[in-house]
Order: C-alpha cells, then sequence, then structure tokens
C-alpha cells in the first residue's frame, strides 16, 4: 500500500489532470478514500466505466450529484465506446480552469494536458485507455524501448491530450464489510480472498429487497425463500448443478450466479445508493 502510494504521488508530479476510473455500478465503493488527499489541488475528472452494466438511471442521479459538488464526472462504457468522445474535451477544460486560477506560468498551458488515468484493480483502466487512444495512439518518445523515464501516448481529437501509457493502481477499500461485498459481486477483488457462497448470498439478500424479479424470472422461481442458502439451492437444482447422489452443489451455483450478475445477464444494477450516503 505504501509502495503503491508512493508510485502514484511520484507520477501525479508529472501530470495535469488525473482521470480516476470508477465501477458505474458502486462508484463510492470502487473510489479509494486516500486519492483526495494524495492529489492535493491536482484537478480530478471521474469516469463511471462499465456504465452499460449500471442502472442507467441511477447513473444519471449520481452524476447530477457529482456536478452538484462540483466534482467532473463522466459515464462511459469503454467495451462499447459510449460516452468515452467526451473525456478528451473535459480534460481541457478543467485544465483550461487550472490555468485561469494559477496564472503563474504561461508558458506551461501553452502544450496539451498531460494526464494519468488512476483506479483500483479490474475497473476497466486498460480497456478504458484502449478505447480512448483507439487508432489514434503514438508514443511520443522517438525511440521508447531504450527511452528510460515516462512514457505518453497522445490522443488526437478536436484537442490533444497526453496520457501516460500505465495507468496507476489504488487499492480497494476493503475494511469496510459492505464496500468489500460490492467490491467482491462486481469483480473487483479476487475470488481467492473472499468467500464465494457467502458473498452469492449477500448479492441474493441484495436483489431480493431491490430487484426481486431480475432472479425470480431467469429461476423461474414463484417465490423467494428468507433463507439465502435454501434459495441458493433452489438456483442450482433449477441450473442442474448436482454432485453424485443428486446433492446440490452450492458452490458451483453460487460461481454461476456471480457470473450471471457480472455478466449483466440478471439485468442492468446500481449496488451503490445515493440515499445510503450519510
Ligand atoms: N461490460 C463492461 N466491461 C468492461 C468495461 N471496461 C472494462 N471491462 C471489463 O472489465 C475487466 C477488467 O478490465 P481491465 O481494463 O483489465 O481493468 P484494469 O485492471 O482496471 O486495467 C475486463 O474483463 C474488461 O473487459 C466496460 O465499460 N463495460
Ligand atoms: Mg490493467
Amino acid at each position: 500500500m505504501a509502495k503503491a502510494k508512493r508510485l502514484i504521488q511520484k507520477d501525479l508530479r508529472l501530470v495535469d489532470v488525473v482521470v480516476e476510473i470508477v465501477d458505474a455500478r458502486i462508484p463510492e465503493s470502487s473510489r479509494n478514500p486516500l486519492l483526495k488527499k494524495i492529489l492535493g489541488l491536482k484537478p480530478l475528472l471521474i469516469v463511471l466505466n462499465k456504465a452499460d452494466l449500471a442502472d442507467p438511471a441511477i447513473t444519471l442521479t449520481w452524476l447530477d450529484f457529482l456536478f452538484r459538488k462540483g466534482t467532473p464526472a463522466l459515464a462511459v462504457s469503454s467495451v462499447k465506446g459510449e460516452g468515452v468522445k467526451a473525456v478528451v474535451p473535459a480534460v481541457n477544460e478543467l485544465y483550461q480552469k487550472t490555468k485561469d486560477t494559477t496564472k503563474k506560468n504561461r508558458r506551461l498551458f501553452s502544450r496539451s494536458p498531460r494526464c494519468i488515468v488512476v483506479g483500483i484493480p479490474n475497473v476497466g483502466k486498460s480497456q478504458f485507455i484502449n478505447c480512448l487512444i483507439g487508432k489514434s495512439v503514438a508514443r511520443t518518445g522517438k525511440r521508447p524501448a531504450l527511452t528510460r523515464g515516462p512514457q505518453w501516448l497522445r490522443v488526437s481529437q478536436k484537442q490533444n491530450i497526453e496520457l501516460l501509457d500505465t495507468p496507476g493502481v489504488l487499492w480497494p477499500k476493503l475494511d469496510d464489510p459492505v464496500s468489500a461485498f460490492k467490491l467482491a459481486v462486481t469483480g473487483a477483488i479476487k475470488e481467492e480472498i473472499f468467500d464465494v457462497e457467502e458473498a452469492a448470498g449477500e448479492l441474493l439478500t441484495w436483489l431480493s429487497q431491490y430487484r426481486p424479479q431480475a432472479i425470480m424470472q431467469p429461476y423461474q422461481l414463484t417465490e423467494i425463500p428468507a433463507d439465502k442458502q435454501l434459495l441458493l439451492v433452489q438456483i442450482g437444482k433449477k441450473r442442474g448443478f448436482l454432485d453424485p447422489g443428486g446433492i446440490i452443489n452450492c458452490h458451483k451455483a453460487a460461481v454461476h450466479l456471480l457470473r450471471e450478475f457480472r455478466e449483466g445477464a440478471l439485468g442492468r444494477f446500481t449496488l451503490d445508493l445515493l440515499n445510503e450516503k450519510k
């Protein structure tokens, strides 16, 4: 963690604007609580990625909330390429604002803004960078293999930006169990470090509370049992995860449920709700 922090701090010195990628399904839980402190006065653009998997109406309320807080934010889907075109103008706008407020080094602002993409693992940083640079990728160093130090990618649309080629990896906040559950079910943390059946049980509790139809229809349930272990057994039965002797394999059922949820097969969901915020 300390090393990750040092690395990010080193990279931050090189850039004008920071682009933080978060998961649109968990815009709050997928943020790194310490980033704000590390950032200092550096302008920040928040990108809600994987918007194709999130509840579109809730994404709009998050964007509106962030806008009213004065935090620039955009929603994108890096796999579908949706919304990504708005990123370069947004970075330039932030950079111009810094220029208006600092005014001290005019020469500095005659070049394109430099930025870095940061975020916790698996939010789609690499996918986002690939989508943003598309075919217009250009390494700005003449001899990248020999050049030491940072490598910049030039993104050219009507305006230009320069992007540090390696994203900054932030660590997720695992101390809060509710955030940890959301990070687990969205795939931000590896399955080795949480109990799959437990996470599936919590997901079923969440879905039963907020979107019961999303499980009733695909798993052909007429009602949802209060006992989530029993519900997992029913899902395993419907999907035919039987061990020899006809015993339902709950582990397989849990893995299956999490995969369907993550792939969007059960619908589009946002797990972080604004009214949960204190
Ligand atoms: N549905 C969807 N999946 C995405 C999106 N962006 C990234 N992914 C997927 O999320 C996973 C992690 O992406 P990756 O770029 O490797 O994340 P990184 O660890 O932050 O660099 C991959 O399986 C991507 O295909 C998106 O906008 N929508
Ligand atoms: Mg990556």
